[in-house]
């Protein structure tokens, strides 16, 4: 289904008079306020297609029914989120759960929608039927050479896909690893990966990139060969300019500083971008912004920072992209509610005087430096977003409309409440 654009506008009607009057109030005390709705305008961020559905645990999965049951419907359904948010104008592909058999049309309908593809992510951290060896001892890094062989060329024809899907980044992340001591020689894993990379790395166009993702552990229990933003930094600089690392906030140890992470890589130039979700645990995959918004905040603080100080493009250059799908939420909900997040976090930061905080961080000022960055933190930006939606064509409350409208509801109708769709 496609939400019609009348639909959109009347409900924006309606909220009018009380958004202005929200709007007016935060805008008065705004300097560069053209600046940052333009540039909050511009800020998009991917979906992943294997987000569409309700995401299970190992428990079990309680599917909310409707969901995508082809890739043309899950580009249908993040075409309902760009028309509702306009900041989600990409889709991620998870090969092999979404095979593009027909790039053409596949691209025709994504165009259609206002839609283009993000990165292409591979996988071989799961088995499929039609695969010869298996990956329950890793892949890039397995001992056995044909295993390895079966990963690269994996690899190299979801690059393949992306091309025809136009595409501009492979993003890699692999489950391999030891679950016991003695399980593995670390360093042999290590320099396997990276030949198997090198050769996934010769195949890559000359405009696309390889994001490497790190996790410290899960599914694995004692290592994981790309455990942490060192190791996957230390391939990436071995592999060359077209390799970098991708930061999904999940993959951390308790208490890591990430945003020191963040800020490290972007000046170093490896910086591949973000799979964005919020977790109290581990890689809990919640909506983003739901548990720890601040640390969100203090991510985009150093990157709007770090960004502006190399004379970088914030809507280009990096990868924007959601990993979070939940088990008990509407999966479209939660991702709106996750975009919401990262463009608020975003928009803060924008908001923060880096020149009075540089001026702060000199004299080791550290209350001042605190209050400028809170003084930023604890404004409602809100309204600011919903203005610059407006202004794209968007709904000033993306959520009230996706409900009004019971969107889901008109999706069981259309696709079964038994529908279930590819993914974790
Ligand atoms: C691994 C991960 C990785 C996968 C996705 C499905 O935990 O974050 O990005 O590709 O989940
Ligand atoms: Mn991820
Ligand atoms: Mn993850």
């Amino acid at each position: 289904m496609q939400l019609e654009k009348s639909i959109i506008d009347d409900a924006n009607h309606k909220q009018q008079a009380a958004h202005q009057r929200r709007f007016d109030f935060v805008a008065a005390d705004i300097k560069d306020l053209d600046i940052i709705l333009k540039k909050l305008g511009n800020f998009q961020i991917a979906i992943p297609s294997w987000a569409l559905g309700t995401g299970g645990t190992r428990f079990g999965r309680f599917s909310g029914g409707g969901e995508p049951r082809s890739l043309e419907e899950k580009i249908e359904d993040v075409g309902l989120i760009h028309a509702l948010n306009k900041s989600s104008n990409s889709i991620s592909l998870h090969i092999p759960w979404d095979i593009p058999d027909n790039a053409t049309s596949v691209k025709a309908l994504a165009a259609q929608l206002g839609l283009h593809f993000d990165a292409v992510n591979s996988n071989t951290f799961q088995d499929q039927s039609s695969q010869q060896h298996s990956y329950k001892y890793g892949s890039l890094h397995h001992v056995d050479k044909a295993v390895r062989k079966q990963a690269v060329e994996h690899n190299i024809e979801v690059i393949n896909y992306g091309i025809e899907l136009h595409s501009k980044a492979l993003s890699l992340w692999l489950s391999d690893g030891s679950n016991f001591p003695g399980q593995l020689n670390m360093r042999g894993a290590f320099e396997r990966t990276l030949k198997s990379l090198q050769e996934i790395y010769e195949a890559l166009p000359a405009d696309w990139k390889l994001w490497i993702e790190y996790k410290p552990y899960e599914p694995n229990f004692y290592s994981t060969t790309i455990g942490d933003w060192g190791q996957s930094y230390l391939l990436a600089s071995k592999l060359g300019n077209q390799a970098q690392t991708l930061v999904d906030l999940g993959h951390h140890l308790q208490g890591a500083n990430i945003e020191q992470i963040v800020s490290l890589l972007l000046m170093e130039g490896k910086l591949a971008g973000f799979h964005f979700n919020d977790s109290k645990y581990g890689d809990d995959d919640l909506t983003v912004g739901s548990i720890n918004p601040y640390q969100l905040f203090l991510i985009f603080n150093e990157l709007v920072e770090g960004m502006d100080a190399r004379g970088m493009n914030h809507a280009t250059g990096i990868g924007w992209m959601i990993d979070a799908s939940h088990n008990i939420k509407d999966p479209v909900e939660d991702l709106l509610q996750s975009v919401e997040a990262i463009k608020i976090a975003y928009t803060q930061a924008l908001l923060v005087d880096q020149q009075a905080l540089k001026q702060a961080q000199q004299q080791n000022d550290v209350v001042l430096a605190q209050e400028i960055l809170q003084h930023a933190y604890r404004t409602d930006v809100r309204p600011l977003l919903a203005e610059s939606r407006l202004r794209a064509g968007g709904a000033l409350q993306p959520l009230d409309v996706y409900r009004q409208q019971a969107v889901r509801k008109q999706l069981i109708n259309e696709r079964g409440a038994l529908a279930v769709s590819t993914g974790l």
